[in-house]
């Protein structure tokens, strides 16, 4: 299996660090999203969406979106939980980090880190800081009262979070108020198998 990515995304290293922690590996294809390349027909044609992260499998197939990709590499593992109301309380936390949190955090990052924060876009920027916020505010709630957001165990949806929290402070979010997020930022840190963004 192939994954086309980049190394600077949120979304791309949620498929590292899953892979790392279950100890499995996939070939990686670097794509600058810079220079166009999910935009090339040939990038489109394997996803006609034109965003990566992309799993591409031996027989052709593929499958984009992060949170889907993770889904299907994880299965069978405890990083999904058995119980019914476990597992839609992991899928909860997956809508919510690609509805309330990344439209926030991984765009405000994505202008300052991958742009370098233009004076075009610097109103864009700060327009993303409240609700950047809100999402950290809500994550914070739950991670005060469990060790992980859906309980005591690891799950996908602390990979899907991890990703654009901890390189929160790349997009303006400085995390120091939000305990409940340091000390889990760390627990994860310390999981068997773990590995940082590379870039
Ligand atoms: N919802 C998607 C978002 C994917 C996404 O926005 N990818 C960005 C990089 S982080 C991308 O490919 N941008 C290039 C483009 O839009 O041309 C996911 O979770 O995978």
């Amino acid at each position: 299996m192939v994954v086309y990515g980049d190394s600077r995304s949120g979304n791309c290293y949620k498929i590292q660090l899953l892979l790392a922690l279950l100890g499995k590996q996939c070939r990686w294809e670097e794509i600058n999203v810079l220079d166009g390349a999910t935009q090339q027909p040939e990038f489109l044609q394997k996803n006609p969406n034109g965003k990566i992260p992309l799993l591409e499998m031996n027989d052709g197939r593929t499958l984009a979106e992060s949170n889907a990709i993770i889904s299907f590499l994880a299965q069978g593992s405890p990083l999904i939980p058995q119980s019914a109301f476990d597992y839609a309380t992991m899928l909860q936390w997956q809508f919510f980090e690609q509805y309330s949190h990344e439209p926030f955090i991984a765009v405000a990052r994505y202008i300052n880190l991958y742009l370098g924060l233009p004076e075009e876009r610097k109103a864009e920027y700060q327009s993303k800081q409240a609700g950047g916020h809100k999402a950290l505010a809500v994550m914070n709630q739950q991670l005060e009262k469990t060790p992980f957001l859906v309980g005591e165990q690891l799950t996908l949806a602390d990979i899907s979070l991890y990703a654009y929290t901890h390189v929160a402070h790349e997009g303006g979010f400085e995390l120091v108020s939000y305990t409940g997020i340091q000390h889990w930022l760390e627990r994860i840190a310390d999981q068997k198998g773990y590995v940082p963004m590379q870039y």
